[in-house]
């Protein structure tokens, strides 16, 4: 969330940073805004309201020019979405500072600070950090001491940049708890909240670790750790392709994302499953010997990654014979927990600095667990490098807020760890086979059900004039519908809830009347009598249903029921296949709504603030 952007240069700047919030500005869009220092170290500034390219107007119909700048785009924590509470912040026209995170206790900084003098122009926590800057400048008159100082007076969670214009020339950075990248140039450096902010000008990347304070200049890094040492981070290289204006002639990120899915699916099996065995190193060096002893899995994750998560109990409790809890991380973060003998912790994000996750790793290091596996999108994030075990999903760079392609290939290596854990556990081989087998056919079918688009596209208009809609599911395709569920409220801002079907006649069934379409997974197994029970229920009260169902599962299309088919699959690699027409769906119906696909009001990719 938020993106921050920073450049020291000989060149002018602002075109860099505007370029770098425009690939950031999947993480926050409500405010954008940048201060640049000219070369006669006046320091200027720009905020607007509104996307990136409101930004961008107005620096095209006011130019700045300069070598030295930061630049942020928001999304709001505290304060309005107003041009005051927009960053950059200003100390005594002095500093300039933008934020990622929450100050936890700027309500008392504040205070402190305006008794001290200061004065706030914006109802925002940043603002603490730049008159705190200024203030600890006022003893040491050094950049980086009064920010080192300033710093351990935060509680909460930041990524900060910091700007002087009385000692131009440099930046100063700090994380804790919000991710920062310092991106190396040749006779330039820069400073950003993702590495994809900085493509276009290196691809040599020194990742910050937690606690870390840095100075940058044009020509020289200096990292130091929360002790005040200085230290020495690797520098990698990333191999990252990704072209944030490319939507390779779809119309947005999430249809061209939806499509991917094949691909990138293929991309995740590849080299990590034989014709009939799993490559158990793909989840680390350590992972045999580690994933042998497992007896029980915590799974900890939130939103689309929750619900990858829920998938997979199912999968590692029938088929790898493990007993395994899953839990939203903000709620196992704040309360006491009991930790299983050999229990595996298995975190899931798609950035991997998703900070409620992030957090619960941390605190579960304490707590016993034998190992920590992350299952992410992002190498060299905080989640994987500080679990012990990773699995990197290979989905590529996933620009729309509403995640798809990370999901199913984060589908993709849950059942990949199920058949790892399962194998050292019971798994038969033949089972095994059975479920590689299935896994090598995953890209085909996916490719197979992407062809529904048509259809779904049509039967699209048929909810674009509802307010509310109901998602059913049973057993492992139960966390699909509420995967379903959340996308279509997330993008098309219809009321979605989804209910084990089992449980309609606990209190759903009340709501179901011809306004509310019951959107049906059906599973084509032993539960499927079951939920045709359920579904005879719904039409029984009046209810009109969209029944996504395998054509042998017999239902058929009447006044009451719409049926599209899916095609056949292996049961065990179902829940990811029925995933696709549900994506579709919620994407046609926001299409036809025409509300904002790829950045939905509200919401922000990579959520990194609790
Ligand atoms: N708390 C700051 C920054 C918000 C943020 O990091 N969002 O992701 C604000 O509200 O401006």
């Amino acid at each position: 969330m938020c993106g921050i952007v920073g450049a020291v240069a000989e060149r002018n700047v602002v075109e860099i940073l505007l370029e770098g919030l425009r690939r950031l500005e999947y993480r926050g869009y409500d405010s954008a805004g940048v201060a640049i220092l000219d070369d006669n170290n006046h320091l200027h500034r720009v905020r607007k309201t509104g996307k990136v390219q409101e930004l961008a107007n107005a620096l095209e119909a006011n130019p700045v020019r300069g070598s030295i700048g930061i630049a942020h785009t928001r999304w709001a924590t505290h304060g309005g979405v107003t041009e005051a509470n927009a960053h950059p912040h200003f100390s005594a026209e002095r500093v300039a500072v933008v934020h990622n995170g929450i100050i936890e206790n700027y309500q008392n900084l504040r205070r402190e600070l305006t008794a001290d003098g200061y004065h706030f122009s914006s109802d925002t926590d940043t603002e603490t950090i730049a008159h705190q800057v200024d203030k600890e400048l006022q003893q040491t008159n050094d950049l980086l001491s009064a920010v080192q100082t300033a710093v351990k007076k935060f509680d909460g969670a930041y990524g900060t940049v910091v700007m002087d214009k009385q000692d131009p020339g440099k930046v100063i950075v700090a994380r804790s708890g919000s991710p920062l990248v310092i991106g190396l140039g040749i006779g330039e450096n820069f400073i950003a909240s993702d590495q994809l902010a900085l493509l276009p000008v290196t691809r040599r990347f020194i990742f910050l670790e937690e606690g870390d304070v840095a100075e940058i200049s044009r020509t020289k890094v200096s990292v130091y750790d929360q002790t005040g040492a200085q230290v020495q981070r690797k520098v990698i290289e990333s191999d990252i392709q990704h072209d944030a204006g490319d939507k390779a002639g779809y119309r947005h990120y999430m249809l061209k994302e939806i499509h991917e899915q094949p691909v990138v699916v293929r991309n995740t099996l590849q080299g990590r499953i034989s014709e009939h065995d799993i490559n158990t190193e793909v989840f680390g060096v350590k992972a045999d010997e580690i994933l042998a002893k497992v007896k029980h899995v915590q799974i900890i994750a939130c939103g689309t990654s929750y619900h990858s998560g829920m998938t997979a109990r199912y999968w590692l409790e029938q088929h790898a014979n493990v007993s395994c809890n899953i839990e939203i991380a903000s709620e196992f973060r704040y309360r006491k927990s009991y930790v299983h003998p050999n229990s595996l912790l298995v975190t899931i994000s798609q950035s991997g600095e998703t900070a409620d996750t992030l957090a619960a790793l941390r605190l579960a290091k304490d707590l016993g667990y034998m190992a920590s596996l992350s299952i992410c999108n992002v190498p060299g994030s905080s989640l994987v490098r500080e679990s012990d075990l990773a699995f990197m999903t290979m989905a590529g760079a996933e620009i729309g807020v509403a995640s798809t392609k990370a999901f199913t290939t984060q589908l993709t290596g849950l059942l990949m760890l199920t058949a790892a854990i399962g194998k050292h556990n019971g798994m038969s081989p033949n089972q095994l086979e059975k479920m590689i087998s299935a896994l090598h056919t995953l890209p085909a079918k996916l490719e197979e059900a992407l062809t529904l688009s048509q259809e779904i596209e049509l039967l699209a208009e048929e909810f674009a004039d509802k307010h509310h809609s109901l998602f059913l599911g049973r057993g492992d395709q139960y966390p699909i519908a509420m995967e379903g569920a959340l996308k279509l409220k997330e993008i098309s801002y219809i009321h979605a809830e989804a209910y084990a079907s089992g449980e309609l006649k606990h209190g759903p069934l009340a709501l179901i009347d011809e306004n509310m379409p019951v959107i049906v997974v059906a599973p084509n197994n032993e539960l499927l009598e079951k939920l045709k029970s359920n579904v005879e229920e719904v039409r029984a009260r009046g209810g009109i249903m969209y029944v996504f169902a395998d054509k042998d599962a017999n239902f058929q299309s009447d006044d009451t029921m719409r049926v599209i088919n899916v095609p056949h699959v292996d049961q065990i690699i179902a829940p990811i296949i029925y995933t696709i027409p549900l994506q579709l769906l919620s994407y046609y119906v926001a299409v036809i709504k025409g509300t904002d696909v790829d950045q939905p009001r509200n919401l922000a990719k990579s959520v990194t603030v609790e």
